[in-house]
Formats: C-alpha cells, sequence, structure tokens
C-alpha cells in the first residue's frame, strides 16, 4: 500500500498598482496621473518561468482597452483621469490550466499627505496566491523551477 500524496503547488504573487499626479490637469486629454498595473512574484522571481501571459482589460475610455502583455514584466503603463475596475486575467504555460481571472480596483488618489505632497510614490498593492492542484509532472517542473 502507498499512501498517495496530493500535489499542491502554491505561488505567491504582488498585483496592484502605482500612480504619479503630473502635478497639473493636461489640457489636451484632462489627464492627471500616470499610472502602472501589475503582477509579479512576491520575490520578484520571474513567473514566465509558469506565465505565458497577462491581460489586463482597462476601461472602454481607452483604446484597445483588452491589453495583452506576452512576456514579462506583465505590466501597462498608462495615463489618466479616473478610477475604475481591471479585469486581469493570467494565462499559463500548460495549456491545460485554466486561466485565472480576478479584479483589481486601479487607485490614483491618495489622502496620504506623504503621498500628495510628492515625497512617496502611491502603491496600491494586494497579495495573494495561485494555487496548482495536481498539476502535470512537466508543470509541476516549471513551478518549482523558481
Ligand atoms: C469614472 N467610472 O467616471 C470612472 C471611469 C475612466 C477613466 C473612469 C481616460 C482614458 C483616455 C481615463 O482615465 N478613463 O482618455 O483614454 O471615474
Amino acid at each position: 500500500f502507498e499512501p498517495r500524496v496530493p500535489v499542491v503547488i502554491v505561488k505567491p504573487i504582488l498585483y496592484g498598482n502605482t500612480a504619479k499626479h503630473f502635478g497639473s490637469k493636461r489640457d489636451s486629454d484632462g489627464h492627471t496621473h500616470r499610472w502602472t498595473i501589475y503582477v509579479r512574484s512576491l520575490n520578484n522571481d520571474d513567473i514566465s518561468t509558469y506565465v505565458s501571459r497577462v491581460q489586463f482589460r482597462l476601461h472602454e475610455t481607452y483604446p484597445n482597452h483588452n491589453r495583452m502583455i506576452n512576456q514579462a514584466p506583465f505590466e501597462v503603463e498608462e495615463s489618466g483621469w479616473g478610477e475604475f475596475e481591471i479585469q486581469i486575467t493570467i494565462f499559463f504555460l500548460d495549456p491545460n490550466e485554466k486561466p485565472v481571472i480576478f479584479y483589481h480596483h486601479l487607485k490614483l488618489f491618495s489622502t496620504d499627505p506623504e503621498v500628495v505632497t510628492g515625497k512617496r510614490p502611491f502603491v496600491n498593492e494586494y497579495y495573494d496566491e495561485l494555487v496548482f492542484q495536481e498539476p502535470s509532472e512537466s508543470f509541476a517542473q516549471l513551478l518549482n523551477s523558481t
């Protein structure tokens, strides 16, 4: 009798956005902030060892609002004037692994005085975990390589 050990691999990630006020509203388009939305590993290891691409679905006011990023760093840098929900989809190198879909609320405006005066960058970041149940042997190798 050989007890079967279930294989579960957990990859910690960070996702979120940074934002920086221009200092004034841009006349041409009313934009006020430059911002970046991103997905990365907790320890900054390269997640492209097991992630094939990441899609960021921006607000429809953006041209080509479905942004597919096919290599690291998995991020989109943009400018704008408003906050909105961004749908993030992570695709994996093993096509049998279902893509993971979640949401991030893009935040631009801070009440933190250090951020308002430009002493500190604005970071709106969250921790989460990608949990793989019984991954294929080859994909498990990729997951364990970082
Ligand atoms: C709001 N519900 O009303 C939100 C919508 C839309 C943000 C925010 C500019 C895009 C562009 C932009 O910042 N859109 O000019 O391409 O606050």
